[in-house]
């Protein structure tokens, strides 16, 4: 029974891929402020240094997903220095995220503004994200909306659809052959009264209309609360209409907590309803596992690594579901059985079998211990803390 067990986890683990975002190894915070770490990363050479760190003790993250104008400020031109840091720390550029809600002239919108000036502003910018994922040789262009307004009256919705429809189907139609177009939704801030692109059904309805290269993002904490995330991941698998997702939890609203912190069984849940899907179609489903967290308080590094590891052993926990006896059960409508076999998988402890298969890939049995012991986390506050302590806390 734990040797089927190890075995099937093993297997899981060893396609598992988790991207991690650059944006997490730096001082980010929330509108109260932000409290300055001295080792957090400061430019795009310290984040693949960081990334690698990761990927070194955990072995599951070999690509870093870049948000073009924090990484990449001078876009194309800044292509070679990524190049020669992706192989300088073994760590692949990832997905690549556009840009279209810091500047000033995105008040009122990227793609959803009234004014075309800034709408073509917004386009071009992704036109070049998608040049950019094209030199880097990354497969996905991943935007996110802000887009939307505060008061009711204030903006035509049904105007600003077409507007995005327009210009989704322009990125679309400029997309590189193998490309994907990753459409995130969010049902709301920084707008508190519409946002365009808000829950799965609009992303899904604007990605189906861009073209068969548009993709639905889904962000784990971009639900109201009482949604079951689960059951959207169900049908943009049974529409095979998933791209990716962004893995953070929360407790409220799109509080961007490490994956696992606050309810574990949800994301064993979306696990698992992929993990079902594979098994009956007997192909694994092609989705972006990707992290997007902000780590506020925690050690950026050592939350990042903490997540690989959660995610690791809830994608294990996934694995150890008979989905052949489950699916037999669901057909008799065995109620407490069919529950009990899911639920037996959660509570399967299946950290000794994730630690044998680290160690069996040469990596360490105990990544957060081995980390702390590398002493990376105190030689990078010392050799960061000037840039960091320059930084600015405050809100206002
Ligand atoms: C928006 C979001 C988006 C990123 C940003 C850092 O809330 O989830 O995916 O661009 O966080
Ligand atoms: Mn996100």
């Amino acid at each position: 029974m734990r040797d089927a067990l190890a075995e099937a986890a093993w297997k899981a683990l060893d396609k598992l891929q988790i991207e991690l975002p650059s944006w997490g190894f730096a001082n980010t915070g929330t509108r109260f402020g932000k409290f300055i770490q001295p080792g957090a990363a400061t430019n795009i050479a310290e984040k693949f240094s960081d990334a690698a760190q990761v990927q070194a003790f955990t072995g599951t993250c070999p690509t870093l997903a870049l948000h073009v104008q924090w990484d990449l400020p001078r876009g194309l031109k800044d292509v070679g220095e990524v190049e020669k840091l992706s192989k300088q720390h073994g760590i692949r550029a990832g997905s690549i995220n556009p840009n279209i809600f810091q500047n000033q002239e995105y008040k009122y919108g990227s793609l959803g503004n009234p004014d075309p000036a800034i709408r073509r502003m917004a386009i071009d910018h992704i036109l070049d994200c998608v040049a950019i994922a094209d030199a880097l040789k990354s497969r996905d262009v991943s935007p996110w909306f802000a887009d939307g307004s505060n008061y009711p009256g204030t903006q035509n919705i049904r105007r600003r659809i077409g507007f995005f429809e327009e210009g989704l189907k322009e990125i679309h139609d400029a997309l590189r052959p193998g490309q994907r177009l990753l459409v995130e939704y969010k049902p709301f801030e920084p707008a508190f009264y519409h946002t365009d692109i808000a829950d799965w059904g609009m992303a899904y309805l604007l990605a189906k209309q861009s073209g068969p290269q548009a993709l639905v993002l889904v962000d784990t904490g971009h639900h109201y609360q009482a949604q079951n995330i689960e059951q959207i991941v169900a049908w943009l698998l049974h529409h095979d209409m998933i791209g990716g997702f962004h893995f953070n939890d929360r407790r409220y609203a799109d509080d961007d907590l490490t994956l696992g912190s606050i309810d574990p069984y949800q994301v064993f849940r979306i696990f698992h309803e992929i993990r079902m899907c594979e098994w009956e179609n007997g192909v694994t489903a092609d989705i972006a596992y990707m992290v997007d967290q902000s780590h506020n308080l925690k050690g950026k590094v050592e939350a990042m690594i903490q997540t690989v590891l959660t995610a690791q052993e809830l994608y294990a926990r996934a694995a150890l579901v008979d989905h052949g006896r489950l699916a037999m059960l669901q057909q008799e409508c065995a109620l407490v059985d069919a529950e009990e076999t899911l639920r037996g998988a959660f509570w399967e402890d299946v950290r000794p079998i994730v630690k044998q298969w680290r160690i069996a890939k040469g990596l360490p049995g105990d990544p957060m211990k081995a980390f702390r012991e590398s002493g990376y986390a105190e030689r990078i506050a010392g050799e960061r803390r000037e840039k960091n302590l320059g930084a600015t806390a405050s809100y206002a």
